[in-house]
């Protein structure tokens, strides 16, 4: 036995930190943080302003819940957190997070979704898209140097899990000001993707 270790007896196992409800996504325990983003915190990201500007700003367009259980930047560690896209659309465009390259680029992350239907949106640093279908159960990895956004495309609230290093970081900027270069629209024979250059 190492050291912190019994040496021997019995051993009582403990209670996990946290709870993931499977059907919904959702964690519940102490060490759970939640983000919220409304309209409000979302200007800029879709592309109809006169469609944004008759909307009421406290609109809840998603929620972030995570769990750190090492400091950010600490080599080696892992990061796990929860997505909840609520349904909706501004002006036709389907709800979705910012998206992000990570600051450091090499950092990858697996997606998984619990309940939903959703378009995960990948686009590499030459501003290449690759969009994969997210439905309840479907598993995602995002490689290294690809941005990752993620659209709700159901009536329903879209959850998905996601699982990265401590040392990735969120690099917006390049988001913020360039977007995607496709974007997600709702028709009459459902979504729509469509090259936004
Ligand atoms: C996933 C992870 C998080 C991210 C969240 C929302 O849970 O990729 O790191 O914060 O989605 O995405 P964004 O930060 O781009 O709005
Ligand atoms: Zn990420």
């Amino acid at each position: 036995m190492g050291m912190g270790w019994p040496a021997g007896g019995i051993i009582e196992p403990q209670p996990p930190a946290v709870q993931i409800g499977l059907d919904s996504g959702l964690m519940a325990g102490p060490p759970v943080e939640e983000v919220r983003r409304t309209l409000a915190d979302l200007t800029g990201l879709f592309s109809d302003p006169a469609a944004l500007a008759r909307l009421p700003k406290d609109r809840l367009v998603y929620r972030v819940q995570s769990w750190s259980p090492v400091s950010e930047g600490t080599e080696g560690g892992l990061v796990y957190g929860v997505t909840v896209i609520e349904p909706g659309d501004v002006g036709g465009e389907y709800h979705m997070t910012k998206g992000h390259f990570h600051a450091r680029r090499e950092a990858a992350e697996f997606y998984w979704c619990y309940h939903g239907q959703g378009l995960l949106l990948m686009m590499d640093e030459r501003r290449r898209c690759r969009v994969e279908r997210m439905v309840p159960g479907s598993l995602h990895y995002i490689p290294g140097g690809t941005a990752h956004r993620t659209v709700n495309v159901g009536d329903t609230p879209l959850s998905f899990g996601a699982c990265w290093p401590t040392t990735a970081g969120h690099d917006y900027a390049a988001i913020a000001q360039r977007g995607f270069s496709v974007r997600v629209f709702r028709t009459g024979d459902g979504p729509r993707v469509a090259e936004a250059g």
